[in-house]
């Protein structure tokens, strides 16, 4: 059944799959067992995780087709009316399109994209299309983590165009747009000078600039911004060396300027692959640097987990705490008090 699907569990109330049945089921493009591996990858059991891990080594292989493309605006410059517009566009030329989202504040809901099912009501009943809420596993490293491994499931289910939406709240750009191969923020018309509360930092990251709403009254405000972005980012180093970030206008609501934006980011990924950076293609070498980036964080990340969880960590900490706040000893020397706990296990 088309449409947004999510389990609470991998297994709940139904057969348990192998990770044969689960290959086997994504590389038949089987929606369901898309929808179950996803939520096998979202999972933070050690079962699932080590199940998860052995799945995806297979699945890997059959992933890394698609066009991935990251997408942000403040709320209300329609992102759900945009991917609506963008997904039927592509799914119209014979693309297969999933949609996935970080929003690590969705908390148990399922997500923003969800409670966007009316603006998605086109791409929701695609069958080319597949629409993901976001994880609801709470810390922005573990919505990540789920997203990323959800991308190789549905890459590897023949899915060659990747959509994947935040809502830009905290460093949630920035963790997408080190998932994507193209990062498009979408603004509204009219407000360019002062940025619009967006955080200038986006700017910096962005690969593409897209003024929605350039429809009726609101044009010639959406060809002011434009230019206003144009100078804007001239000023500013582009995220990658071999991309100069792009403005263009559309309306998502009209459908108008979609086949520019696609275009667009078609010759990004044309760009990159003529361009060589060590020895590889700048598209490869973007991908590459991206994972192992992405290595290093996970080891980061459990390293803490495992500190934090340490008995003999957690034995010190409170005493230290209070010596370093009242200033009986250094930061650095309780640090090393604490690593030494960690270290003697
Ligand atoms: N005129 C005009 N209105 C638009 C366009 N795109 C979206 N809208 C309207 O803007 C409003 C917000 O659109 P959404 O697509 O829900 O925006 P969003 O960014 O997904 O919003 P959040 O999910 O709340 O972050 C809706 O009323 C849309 O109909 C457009 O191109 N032109
Ligand atoms: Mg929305």
């Amino acid at each position: 059944m088309p449409g947004p699907e999510f389990t609470p569990s991998p297994s709940s109330g139904r057969r348990a799959l192998s990770v044969d049945d689960y290959v086997a089921g994504v590389r038949a493009g089987d929606r369901a067992t898309v929808a179950r591996a996803i939520t096998l990858v979202e999972s933070r059991k050690a079962e699932h995780r080590a199940q998860a891990q052995d799945m995806l080594v297979r699945l890997l292989p059959h992933a890394g087709a698609a066009h991935r493309v990251g997408i942000t605006g403040v709320p209300g410059v329609g992102k759900s009316t945009f991917i609506e517009a963008l997904g039927t566009y592509l799914t119209g030329q014979g693309r297969k399109v999933a949609v996935l989202a970080v929003d690590p504040t969705s908390g148990r809901s399922g997500g923003s994209i969800l409670g966007d099912k009316t603006r998605m009501t086109a791409l929701g009943q695609d069958a080319n299309a597949f629409i993901r809420p976001s994880p609801s596993a709470g810390t922005l490293g573990g919505v990540a983590r789920a997203t990323r491994e959800s991308m190789v499931v549905v890459e590897a289910a023949g899915y060659d165009v990747v959509l994947v939406e935040t809502v830009g709240v905290g460093q949630s750009e920035v963790t997408v747009a080190e998932m994507v191969d193209l990062f498009l923020v979408l603004m509204l018309p009219g407000a360019g000078d002062e940025l619009q509360g967006i955080k200038k930092g986006i700017l910096e990251i962005a690969d593409l600039l897209v003024v929605n709403k350039a429809d009726g009254d609101n044009r010639p405000r959406a060809m002011k911004a434009m230019r206003e972005y144009k100078t804007a980012l001239h000023i500013l180093q582009p995220p990658d060396p071999n991309w100069t970030p792009r403005v263009l206008t559309c309306s998502a609501l009209a459908q108008e300027g979609i086949d520019d934006v696609w275009k667009t980011v078609e010759e990004h990924r044309q760009a990159l692959s003529q361009a060589t950076v060590g020895g590889m293609d700048a598209f490869h070498a973007k991908r590459g640097g991206q994972q192992v980036r992405w290595m290093w964080a996970m080891v980061r990340d459990r390293l803490m987990t495992a500190l934090e969880e340490s008995p003999s960590v957690k034995a010190r900490a409170s005493a230290l705490e209070a010596a370093v706040a009242t200033g009986e000893t250094t930061p650095a020397l309780a640090a090393e008090r604490l690593l030494e706990a960690f270290e003697a296990g």
